[in-house]
């Protein structure tokens, strides 16, 4: 049996508080897509930690992690995680497993990255620069080299014909950097990634299902970051949404059990690209100070502004959500009135369909306003405390995408969450 927890906005929906808070009630976190462009941050006895690569429900002694085929995987970043958690007591080669058919985030894809985006000028995608799409472009074109090829003796040799082929690409870009001084940490860091466990990560997690353990995908980035229905091209390179657990971990769809999407009580979005309801006023600057609104993995300031309920229900049907947790509800405690959008008013007509090309529309968020509550919420710890304005905002998002808001998470410790239910 496998539940699925993934983001349904453009990424940042407090995924890694969310796994961490639900990690006891699984024996397994697997993550299925994505690379060190993610940034999950947990609370480990009231310390900050950002993973990158490794599942968040590392921090829990009994919880098997697998990294599994469809992530990218960048050996010198999860070099640095693993001896992060090692400073929490974590001994990775107890509960950290790799699927052999992942591929290799090289340092030619980090340069390539960069030189493309460069490219790009004005209408760049924000990409992390961690070499995410042009690792996928070498999966998908057939050229990547794969966790399991590190053990192999000609490993060496197919890394040096890619590499000559990314070095002829950023000839193309012009792009000078030399990528080759990088490459001493990274071979050093796949002698690292040899002593680690990896196995065949498809038979491996269909053995646990067949033993009847339970299983939680963890997602990264978004849904509307998904590479096919996101807001292309700017979007992440890989299937974020539940589909994408199937193809990134090699299970079948009907195992698939619960899919948990999680939505901020607001919205922000880090890049470039569409954003309907963003925020150019000093509420958007306003909600980006009370939410901490900045990139865990590049520090960069998140685009903030009023929740999309086109987006949330879009993301839900595509996704198969059976249940909601909104997060961050605290930070909307001193917001006054709260904006909810209900449709996009395109050239005069009311639309409450995601269209095809967002980015090349002049599109008017159409609102309802909410009174806003003026509570400290993130004191509060079970339905009824909770002001009637919440459940308010809360109802009406629950009528609107048809789903229910099961969980409500008001403020970034474990604890803080409250069951709707
Ligand atoms: P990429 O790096 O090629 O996948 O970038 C493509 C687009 O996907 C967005 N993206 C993200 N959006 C939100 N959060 C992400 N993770 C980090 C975080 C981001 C950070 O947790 O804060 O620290 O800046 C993430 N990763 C990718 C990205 O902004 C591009 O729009
Ligand atoms: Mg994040």
């Amino acid at each position: 049996m496998i539940d699925v927890i993934l983001g349904l906005q453009w990424g940042d929906e407090g995924k890694g508080k969310i796994v961490d808070y639900f990690a006891p009630n699984y024996d397994v976190i697997a993550r299925f897509q994505g690379g060190p462009n993610a940034g999950h941050t947990l609370y480990v006895g009231g310390q900050k930690v950002v993973l990158h690569q490794i599942p968040s429900g590392i921090f829990h002694q009994h919880t098997t992690n697998l990294i599994g085929n469809g992530v990218v995987l960048d050996p010198i970043t999860l070099k640095k995680e693993c001896e992060t958690v090692a400073k929490f007591g974590v001994d990775v080669r107890k509960n950290l497993f790799i699927a052999e058919r992942t591929h290799l985030i090289l340092p030619g894809h980090r340069a390539l990255d960069k030189a493309s985006e460069q490219s790009k000028g004005d209408a760049k995608i924000g990409s992390t620069l961690k070499g995410i799409g042009p690792t996928y472009m070498d999966k998908t074109g057939r050229n990547g080299l794969r966790v399991g090829d590190i053990l192999s003796s000609d490993f060496y040799e197919r890394y040096n014909e890619l590499k000559a082929k990314h070095t002829k690409m950023l000839e193309f870009y012009n792009f000078t950097e030399d990528f080759s001084a990088l490459e001493a940490e990274f071979f050093e860091a796949l002698e690292f990634l040899k002593s680690l466990n990896i196995v065949n990560g498809e038979y491996f997690i269909n053995g646990l299902i067949k033993e009847g353990k339970k299983i939680l995908a963890e997602g990264a980035q978004g849904s509307m970051l998904d590479v096919d229905f996101g807001t292309f091209p700017f979007v992440t390179s890989s299937n974020t949404i539940t589909a994408g657990v199937c193809t990134g971990l090699g299970v079948a769809p009907q195992h698939i059990k619960d899919v948990i999407g999680i939505t901020k009580a607001y919205c922000t979005r880090v890049g470039s690209g569409p954003f309907p309801t963003e925020l150019f006023d000093e509420t958007g600057e306003a909600l980006r100070k009370a939410g901490s609104e900045f990139g865990a993995t590049t520090g960069r300031p998140r685009r903030c502004g009023w929740i999309d309920l086109v987006a949330l229900q879009f993301a839900c049907m595509i996704n198969g959500v059976t249940k909601v947790v909104m997060t961050k509800a605290d930070v909307l405690d001193t917001f006054t009135p709260l904006n909810v959008c209900t449709a996009y008013n395109i050239n005069g007509k009311e639309v409450s369909q995601i269209p095809f090309q967002m980015d090349k529309l002049n599109i008017t968020p159409v609102y309802k306003a909410f009174d806003g509550w003026n509570t400290n919420t993130s004191v509060l710890k079970t339905k009824a405390d909770l002001p009637s304005k919440v459940t308010e905002y809360i109802d009406f998002i629950n009528e609107f995408v048809g789903v229910p808001v099961v969980w409500l998470s008001n403020g970034p410790e474990r604890e803080q969450i409250i069951e709707m239910q």
